[in-house]
C-alpha cells in the first residue's frame, strides 16, 4: 500500500492554547470569563474549521481592481475574496473594533477585543489591517475631539451591524517615502465653496476598499517637513457612489498579504476636511499608529500560535526514521524554543494591549501613557521579528511539505514577513522608543515595570531568568547613559530588542508565578528560562569603524 502523508489539521484556537486562557483567567473574575467564553470558544471553532478550510479551498483567489464599467465609465471597484467578504460579516457582528469602544469590560475590554481578532486573525487572511486601522481611526477621530467628524464616522467605525459598519484606510505613504512622511507631495487646496480637496499621489495604501481613510497632505502654502502636514478625513465614495476624486491606479504585486488589496492611489481633487487644524498632521494622527501597532503585536502573536499549532499537530503525524517526529529529542528541543519565543511574544503584545486599554480609560496611573509609549513599539518590533523567524521554522518542520504552495503552509510565512514592514520598520521603531523613553517620566515608568514584575516572579525556579532579564536591563541602560549621540544611534535597535526580550522574559516570569500559584503546572516557568537561555541581550551592532568598513559599498573603503 503506497504511503500518504496525513495534512496537519488545527483544532480549535482556544481550547488549544492555555496561554490565551491564562492570560484570561488573570484579567477577568471566572464569572465575567464565563460569560466570555462561549464566544471565544465558537471564534476558536470557526477559525479551526470553516474559515480554514475556506481559507486553503480559496488559496489562488485573489482581489481584483475592475478600472471600468461595461459601458466605459471609471468605477475603481476592487473585488475582495470571498473569505474577506465573510470576515467583514464576522468582524462587525463579533465587535472586532466596536468592543474596545463599547467597553462592556472597562480598561480590560482591549484585552478581550484583541483576544478575539487574535483568534479569528490567522483564518482570516489579513482581514486585521482593515479591523487595526479602522480602530485606528476611530480613536484618533475621538482622540482630536473634532465632533462633527466622531459623531459622521465613528458610530460606523464602531457598529457591529455588516450593513452599517465602515472600514478606514490610512493613507501617509507616497514615494517619497513611508518611513519619513516629510516630503509628503499630496497638497490640500481650499476652493471657493470653502471645501477642501486633495491632490497627489498615495502610493502604498491597504486595504483600498474602505468608505473613509485618514490621509496626510500639505495645505497649499504651508511650510515644507513634517509639520507642514495635515491630517484630513476622507470619504471614498461621493453620496452617489461614485469615487470621490480617487482613481485606483494598480493594485501592489506584493510578497504576501496577497488577499489585502493594497493599492496606489491619484487623488484627483478628492473632498476632505481636516481632522484637527492644517498643521501637525503626524502627531494627529499618532493615536492611529499607537492602535495599528498594537494590533501589529496580536497579530504577529496570532500567526505565530497558528504555525506552531500546524507543526505541532504534524510531529504527532509524522514518522521519520521509525518514530513519531514529536517523540525525537531533537525535534522537541526545536519546538519548544519555538514555543518560548511565542510565548514572549504573545505575553509582550498583551501588555501593550493591556496598557491602552488602561489608558484610554485613564486608569492605571499618571506613568500609563509613557510607559505605554515605549511598550508599543518594543512590543511592535520584537513579535514583527519573531514572527518571521517563527513562520520560518516552523514551515522546516514541514520539510519540503512547507515549501509547496498547496499545502497552504508557505504563506505563513509570506504574511509574516509584512509585520517587521508596515506600521513602522524595525529601526524606526528602536528609534521611536527610544526618543519614547527619553520623555519625561518614562525611564522611570519602564524602571517600575521592570521592579514590578522581577518582584512579582518570586519562585526559586524563576531567579536565573529573571536575574538575565535585570542584567540585559541594566546593560542597555548602562549603553544609553555612556554613548555618543551617533553610537546611540547605531545601537538603538539592540537597546530596544534588549529591552523588548527583558520585558518578554519578566512577563513570562511573572504570569509562570501565576501559573505556579494557580496549579497550572510549570509551563509558562519553562518558557521563562528558555527564552531567556536563548538570550536577552542583544547589544551586538558593530561599532562605527566596522558598520563604515561592512555597511558601505565594498569599493567605497
Ligand atoms: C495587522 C495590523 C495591521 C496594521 C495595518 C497596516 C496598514 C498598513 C498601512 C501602512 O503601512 S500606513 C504607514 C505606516 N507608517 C508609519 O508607521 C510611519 C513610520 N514612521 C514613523 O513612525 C516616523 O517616526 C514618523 C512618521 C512618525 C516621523 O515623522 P516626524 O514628523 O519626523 O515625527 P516627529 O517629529 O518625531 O513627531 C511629530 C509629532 O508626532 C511629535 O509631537 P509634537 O509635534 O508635539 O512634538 C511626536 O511626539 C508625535 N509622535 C510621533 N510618533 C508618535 C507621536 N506621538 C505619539 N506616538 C507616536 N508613536
Amino acid at each position: 500500500m503506497a504511503f500518504f502523508q496525513d495534512p496537519p489539521r488545527v483544532s480549535n484556537g482556544y481550547a488549544a492554547d492555555p496561554l490565551l486562557r491564562e492570560l484570561l483567567a488573570r484579567t477577568f473574575a471566572p464569572e465575567e470569563l464565563a460569560a466570555l467564553e462561549p464566544e471565544l470558544v465558537h471564534l476558536g471553532a470557526l477559525a479551526a474549521g470553516p474559515l480554514f478550510e475556506r481559507q486553503l479551498a480559496e488559496r489562488e483567489t485573489e482581489p481584483r481592481l475592475v478600472a471600468w464599467d461595461a459601458w466605459g465609465r471609471r468605477v475603481d471597484r476592487i473585488e475582495t475574496t470571498p473569505l474577506w467578504r465573510e470576515a467583514a460579516i464576522l468582524a462587525a457582528h463579533h465587535g472586532l473594533v466596536a468592543e474596545a469602544y463599547e467597553r462592556r469590560h472597562g480598561a480590560r475590554s482591549r484585552v478581550h477585543q484583541l483576544a478575539k481578532a487574535y483568534l479569528l486573525d490567522p483564518s482570516t487572511d489579513v482581514y486585521s489591517c482593515p479591523l487595526a486601522m479602522t480602530d485606528g481611526a476611530a480613536r484618533t477621530l475621538l482622540d482630536a475631539g473634532n465632533a462633527a467628524l466622531v459623531e459622521r464616522a465613528v458610530p460606523r467605525l464602531t457598529s457591529r451591524d455588516p450593513a452599517r459598519a465602515w472600514t478606514s484606510g490610512q493613507w501617509m505613504t507616497e514615494r517619497t517615502g513611508g518611513s519619513d512622511v516629510s516630503g509628503t507631495e499630496t497638497v490640500a487646496r481650499r476652493g471657493a465653496d470653502g471645501a477642501w480637496r486633495l491632490w497627489g499621489t498615495k502610493w502604498f495604501s491597504s486595504a483600498t476598499t474602505a468608505e473613509i481613510a485618514l490621509a496626510l497632505a500639505r495645505p497649499e502654502g504651508n511650510p515644507e517637513g513634517s509639520r507642514g502636514l495635515a491630517l484630513f478625513y476622507v470619504e471614498t465614495r461621493r453620496e452617489d457612489g461614485t469615487p470621490n476624486g480617487i482613481l485606483v491606479n494598480r493594485l501592489k504585486e506584493k510578497l504576501g498579504t496577497r488577499k489585502l488589496p493594497t493599492a496606489e492611489l491619484t487623488l484627483d481633487g478628492a473632498v476632505a476636511v481636516p481632522v484637527a487644524g492644517l498643521e501637525r498632521g503626524v502627531r494627529t494622527v499618532a493615536p492611529m499608529l499607537a492602535v495599528t501597532r498594537t494590533w501589529n503585536a496580536v497579530v504577529a502573536a496570532a500567526g505565530m500560535q497558528r504555525a506552531l499549532a500546524l507543526a505541532r499537530d504534524y510531529a504527532l503525524r509524522r514518522v521519520a526514521f521509525r518514530t513519531p517526529l514529536a517523540a525525537r529529542p531533537l525535534h522537541l528541543a526545536t519546538l519548544a524554543a519555538l514555543e518560548a519565543e511565542r510565548e514572549g511574544a504573545f505575553l509582550l503584545a498583551f501588555r501593550a494591549a493591556a496598557l491602552l486599554g488602561l489608558r484610554e480609560a485613564g486608569e492605571g496611573g499618571a506613568a500609563v501613557p509613557a510607559l505605554l509609549r515605549v511598550v508599543t513599539p518594543l512590543a511592535k518590533l520584537a513579535t514583527g521579528k519573531q514572527a518571521v523567524a517563527i513562520a520560518s521554522e516552523a514551515l522546516e518542520c514541514f520539510g519540503g511539505a512547507g515549501y509547496v504552495e498547496d499545502t497552504g503552509l508557505p504563506r505563513l510565512l509570506r504574511d509574516a514577513q509584512v509585520l517587521p514592514i508596515w506600521e513602522g520598520t524595525t529601526n524606526v521603531l528602536a528609534l521611536e522608543a527610544l526618543r519614547a523613553l527619553a520623555a519625561d517620566g518614562a525611564e522611570a515608568a519602564l524602571e517600575a515595570e521592570v521592579r514590578d514584575l522581577a518582584r512579582e516572579a518570586a519562585d526559586a525556579a524563576l531567579r536565573e531568568p529573571v536575574a538575565a532579564a535585570l542584567r540585559a536591563v541594566h546593560d542597555a541602560r548602562g549603553f544609553l547613559g555612556s554613548a555618543s549621540a551617533a553610537t546611540r544611534e547605531a545601537g538603538a535597535r539592540g537597546v530596544a530588542m534588549t529591552l523588548a526580550r527583558a520585558l518578554e522574559v519578566l512577563l513570562l516570569a511573572a504570569h509562570a508565578q501565576w501559573c505556579l500559584a494557580a496549579g497550572r503546572g510549570g509551563r509558562a516557568a519553562a518558557a521563562a528560562r528558555t527564552l531567556a537561555r536563548r538570550g536577552i541581550g542583544a547589544l551586538d551592532f558593530p561599532p562605527a569603524e566596522e558598520a563604515a568598513l561592512l555597511g558601505a559599498d565594498g569599493d567605497a573603503g
